[in-house]
């Protein structure tokens, strides 16, 4: 927690001097990586003092053929049977990858960079093992270095995630959704019918580290899933609300017109389901949440989504497109209590709340998933406020939005070169910009009382760090 809040004063106090620490390990982190050696022999501390490990962490990848191209198939654990599994790790870690030869193909496995690499493996069954040290964060491509072999499907992804793993384990489940978890755009097509299948589900979820609170949620995650679908689509929704839940769920969705948005004919017990059949009159970004009272109780215990109509033709392309919700929590413990959290029907109603979120969990978007892009992108952020009462200032630090299509209207012309956009509870925008520089961003709620109580999220742009755009010290002549 503590370690935790450090990080995001770091990235949240523009001037104050650990900003300056936090560039300077960036610069550290580049010349470790620059030199570093592919193997376990690492010094295990650096000279930034983020770096320390005790034990590796463990991958297997056995070469294989899956659908008809060459593979890696992961073995055990978390990546078993996963084609070209995207491997986790956290700055620090000492990472070990064992390869195995499965069909009998020569094979090796790459990681530029790390300027790492396994021995070729010839002849099936043969194996490999190479470590390195995860001291760059970001995400970096492995792949085999076999001529043709990585065109022919032999390629994957190693996210280095900022900061050392939690510690702490719980059996608390991960409800946060994945900014990077959503459909791509629709193109083009005419309009047709859309079937929707939507859970709604209570569980127990990761609040903080060491910290949980039920949730309830849509399909596990907060926010729920981002729907898209295209104007003059009609959408057929089946909500099925699980058996064992406790309370009774709806939904209520801002694109849709008619009765209650929907929640009037999707009232359901657990495990019943309910269906209604809505047409997308109106392109924009909507919200959707539970509807059912208390409503505001619904919407503060995660309940709540985004559901993008597209206007005929669709937004103009960009790189990358991001999905992130932001919304508070409150609970009779105060901020930072370890344990099971309890919901506080009083705060609630005074509008006091203990933890504001993006996605769902303290460090979300900061430890779990940071925001990826690379310098040269241009990068979309679908960004919308479940509340249940408190207006967002969307706020990328160290970034301008090029585009702002505001309120979530997507039908007038955006705003262009805006710092902050004013989100409303149950209201959303799209923010579009290019990034110039490589370097460290952070999203906030610009009143950052609020980043003191969960509310950060990171974007890590991998690139060369622009000096024309800023640098250290005079111009230069
Ligand atoms: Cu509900």
């Amino acid at each position: 927690m503590a370690g935790l809040l450090a990080t995001t004063m770091a990235f949240a106090v523009p001037l104050a001097p650990a900003f300056t620490q936090t560039h300077n390990h960036g610069a550290n982190a580049q010349t470790a990586q620059d030199t570093a050696a592919p193997a376990a022999s690492n010094a295990p501390a650096d000279a930034s003092g983020v770096v320390s490990y005790h034990s590796a962490t463990i991958f297997t990848l056995r070469t294989g053929i899956a659908e008809g191209r060459m593979v890696y198939i992961g073995v055990g654990g978390d990546i078993e049977g996963k084609v070209n599994p995207t491997l986790m790790v956290h700055e620090g870690e000492l990472v070990q990858i064992n390869l195995i030869n499965g069909e009998g193909a020569e094979h090796d496995i790459v990681l530029d960079q790390y300027a790492a690499r396994s021995a070729v493996v010839v002849g099936k069954n043969a194996s490999s093992t190479f470590s390195f040290l995860a001291n760059k964060v970001g995400e970096f491509a492995y792949f085999c270095s076999i001529a043709g072999h990585r065109a022919a499907g032999m390629e994957g992804v190693i996210q280095v995630m900022p900061g050392p793993r939690s510690g702490m384990a719980t059996d608390a489940a991960d409800i946060v959704r994945d900014p990077a978890d959503l459909p791509g755009p629709i193109g083009q097509r005419p309009p047709q019918v859309v079937r929707v299948d939507m859970e709604t589900v209570e569980l127990k979820g990761r609040l903080d580290d060491g910290t949980s609170y039920v949730y309830w949620t849509f399909n596990n995650k907060v926010p729920g899933p981002m729907l898209r679908v295209r104007v003059g689509d009609t959408v057929e929704l089946h909500i099925k609300n699980a058996a064992d839940s406790v309370m009774m769920h709806s939904i209520d969705l801002h694109a849709a017109t008619g009765p209650g948005g929907g929640a009037d004919f999707t009232q359901i017990a657990p495990g019943e389901e309910a269906v209604v059949t809505f047409k997308a009159l109106k392109p924009g970004v909507f919200v959707y949440h539970c509807a059912t009272p208390s409503v505001a109780h619904h919407i503060a215990s995660g309940m709540y989504g985004l559901i993008v109509v597209e206007p005929e033709g669709g937004l103009p392309q960009v790189d990358r497109e991001f999905y992130v919700m932001q919304g508070e929590l409150y609970t009779v413990e105060p901020f930072g209590t370890k344990g099971e959290m309890e919901m506080d029907y009083d705060k609630l109603i005074s509008e006091r709340p203990e933890y504001f979120l993006f996605n769902g969990s303290v460090g979300a978007l900061t430890k779990a998933h940071p925001l990826y892009a690379n310098a040269g992108e241009t990068v979309r952020i679908f960004f919308g406020v479940g509340g249940p009462n408190y207006t967002s200032s969307f706020h990328v630090i160290g970034e301008i939005f090029d585009h702002v299509y505001s309120l979530g209207s997507v039908t007038s012309p955006p705003l262009t070169g805006v710092q902050t956009v004013s989100v409303p509870p149950g209201g959303a925008t799209v923010v579009d910009f290019k990034i110039e520089r490589g370097g460290h961003y952070v999203l906030v709620d610009h009143a950052l009382s609020r980043a003191e109580r969960g509310l950060a999220g990171y974007l890590i742009v991998d690139g060369p760090k622009n000096d024309d755009i800023m640098h250290e010290g005079p111009a230069k002549q």
